[in-house]
């Protein structure tokens, strides 16, 4: 199941009490205040993780607790602080207390706090006077800070699927990823940003990437639609973009399709213009099998960068192609 929300009871530790206590002396009833101060309460982090797709390792977690601090102890002894608590979670996720906005885990190892562990108390050695020399008060520790909070996971793209509609990008993103867009062989299909996680490989060597269908870079050019800056977030973000062309389209209009989707990349966004772009011929088979190396020799002659060639629907060139992203990516 993949989990983009999640609530979260989260819970400081509880400083220490402050320590009532008198020296142990030989031949002496009571000696002097020694009690020392609490430790302070743990506190509660969220820490960036690039390896982490989805929030679904916390779907059966509800509270977040860290340690409490420890009572002060003989001799002056602080208490032992709380342990904190690191909580790892992806990279786009962000942090809400109500309506209100923490923050935002953006970069790997970025860590963000969401609830403050309580001060220790003072222990009676502080409260110690020249009227009062056997002190019998401390103060409590103060208690850790506790909030609901909802983690809102805006995955951040490393790679963008552009194309014309029917171009196959959603076909592709199914394929290739956990991402269940809608597939229909009419345009303006997808308005919103589809996001899929790839994983190639598997146990330690295992590594994703985020994938996102944007077809809204052009359907919504044209249509008014779609266009968000949640949109735009995830297209700007992405490090490389996958430029789909169907080769159902005779090589004249694959080209003039190629064309008109660079000229829109680049004056809807240069930033965007100027990502690395890989190819992908894709509906490979629809053509017919004797024509086809032909025709990509061809379209490879008149392309700015060699082709990668895929059929999503035949599950062909996939490996290849996930090999060709994978290394453009890292
Ligand atoms: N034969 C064939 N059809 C495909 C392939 N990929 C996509 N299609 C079809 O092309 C049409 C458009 O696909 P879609 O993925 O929705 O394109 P998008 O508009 O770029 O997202 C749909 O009818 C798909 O079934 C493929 O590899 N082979
Ligand atoms: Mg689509």
């Amino acid at each position: 199941m993949f989990v983009d929300e999640k609530k979260l009871l989260i819970r400081a530790g509880k400083g220490g009490d402050g320590a009532v206590l008198f020296r142990k002396e030989k031949y002496v009833p009571r000696g002097g205040p020694d009690g020392g101060d609490g430790g302070n309460g743990g506190s509660v982090h969220l820490k960036g993780a690039s390896n982490l797709h989805a929030l679904s390792h916390l779907a059966s977690i509800d509270r977040i607790e860290a340690q409490p601090g420890q009572m002060g102890g003989h001799q002056l002894r602080t208490g032992k602080a709380g342990e904190d608590k690191t909580v790892l979670v992806p990279l786009g996720t962000q942090v809400f207390d109500g309506e209100e906005l923490l923050g935002e885990l953006l970069e790997e190892g970025q860590e963000l706090r969401i609830a403050k562990g309580g001060s220790g108390g003072w222990g009676n050695w502080r409260f110690r006077n020249s009227v009062d020399q056997v002190p019998q008060r401390a103060n409590p520790g103060t208690p850790g800070e506790e909030r609901t909070v909802r983690l809102s996971l805006q995955l951040i793209a490393d790679v963008g699927l552009i194309g014309l509609p029917n171009a196959g990008k959603s076909t592709l993103l199914s394929a290739i990823s956990n991402a269940r867009p809608k597939v229909a062989n009419y345009p303006f299909t997808t308005l919103e940003p589809q996001l899929g996680v790839v994983q190639l490989g598997s146990g330690d060597d295992a590594t994703t990437f985020v994938v996102a269908d944007l077809p809204g870079l052009i359907e919504g050019a044209s249509s008014g639609k779609g266009l968000g800056t949640a949109f735009l977030k995830h297209a700007e973000r992405t490090k490389t973009i996958l430029h789909c062309c169907s080769l159902e389209q005779d090589d004249e209009t694959l080209l003039a399709a190629y064309h008109t989707i660079r000229a829109e990349l680049t004056s809807w966004s240069p930033k965007l213009g100027d990502k690395p772009e890989l190819i992908v011929l894709t509906k490979a088979d629809t053509v017919v099998p004797d024509e086809l190396a032909a025709r990509v020799v061809g379209l490879s002659k008149q392309l700015p960068s060699a082709p990668v060639v895929i059929s999503a629907a035949a599950r062909q060139g996939l490996a290849d192609l996930l090999t060709s992203v994978q290394k453009l990516v890292a």
